[in-house]
């Protein structure tokens, strides 16, 4: 089969092309590089950059994709190039960013877990992620807080009180992973990566696993200019790649 040029297929990461958190595993990305001399393709992740390589395939990711969009893009990689960096003090403002901390902060000091470790509120270019158990929690402790959560719906909640405290016109709150949640401008969503690609193809194929309303794959899944995809893993991910392909 030719390369279509005019087809970019984009992917989101983690819970798409590898599990949770975990590293994407050689058979995955012996099928992605195959993928690749069929059409374009590009990963939208959630997470931060270094998060992405650790995942894939380490620094060498954004040589090895043509696109790689970090943090929904507010971070993007054209080519192994840097192409746009989003800076989120610059556009809420010191004051907005820090009230928010502040909330959160107080939010989680009345939250009582199985575990609680450390870095709660993580500072990104674009975004930051508010974790109860805090982020450098063990993998052990990361599925316990994941497990509960099921059941309490914690997150869920926490994204309630957000809700309530500042306004929707402002901020976006969604939940991407398995322990956190994603605060960012309104409209910084993944779908803030298209911009990058919607005028050079004329088909755009996601496929992401959150993407229910509140997931972070939620708009960009919905988004007009895309065929979405939903899928529960990797596996699931290769039968969706060639579904898609016998369409486009
Ligand atoms: O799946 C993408 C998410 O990955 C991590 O989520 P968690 O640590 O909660 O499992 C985070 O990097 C998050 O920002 C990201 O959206």
């Amino acid at each position: 089969m030719a390369k279509k040029d005019e087809v970019i297929f984009l992917f989101d990461v983690d819970g798409t092309l590898t599990e949770p958190r975990k590293v994407i595993t050689p058979d995955m990305l012996a099928f992605m590089n195959d993928l690749k001399t069929k059409v374009t393709v590009g990963l939208v992740g959630g997470s931060d950059f270094s998060k992405i390589c650790e995942q894939m395939e380490g620094e060498d990711t954004i040589k090895n994709y043509e696109y790689v969009f970090a943090e929904n893009g507010l971070v993007a990689y054209k080519a192994g190039e840097l192409i746009g960096k989003e800076n989120l003090v610059h556009f809420m403002g010191e004051e907005k960013v820090q009230k928010f901390i502040n909330h959160s902060l107080q939010l989680m000091s009345t939250i009582s877990l199985p575990a609680k470790r450390g870095t709660f509120v993580e500072f990104r270019n674009g975004m930051l992620n508010i974790c109860p158990v805090g982020r450098s929690c063990t993998r052990e402790e990361r599925n316990q807080f994941s497990e509960l959560d099921q059941k309490e719906h914690i997150r869920q909640k926490m994204v309630e009180n957000f809700k309530k405290n500042f306004s929707e016109d402002e901020w976006a709150f969604v939940i991407g992973g398995q322990i956190s949640i994603d605060v960012f401008p309104t409209g910084w969503d993944k779908r803030y990566c298209l911009r990058y690609v919607e005028n050079q193809f004329k088909t755009i194929v996601f496929i992401g696993d959150k993407t229910y309303k509140g997931g972070n794959d939620h708009e960009i899944f919905d988004d007009s200019r895309t065929i979405g995809y939903t899928t529960d893993g990797p596996e699931t991910t290769k039968k969706l790649v060639a579904e898609a392909l016998a369409k486009v």
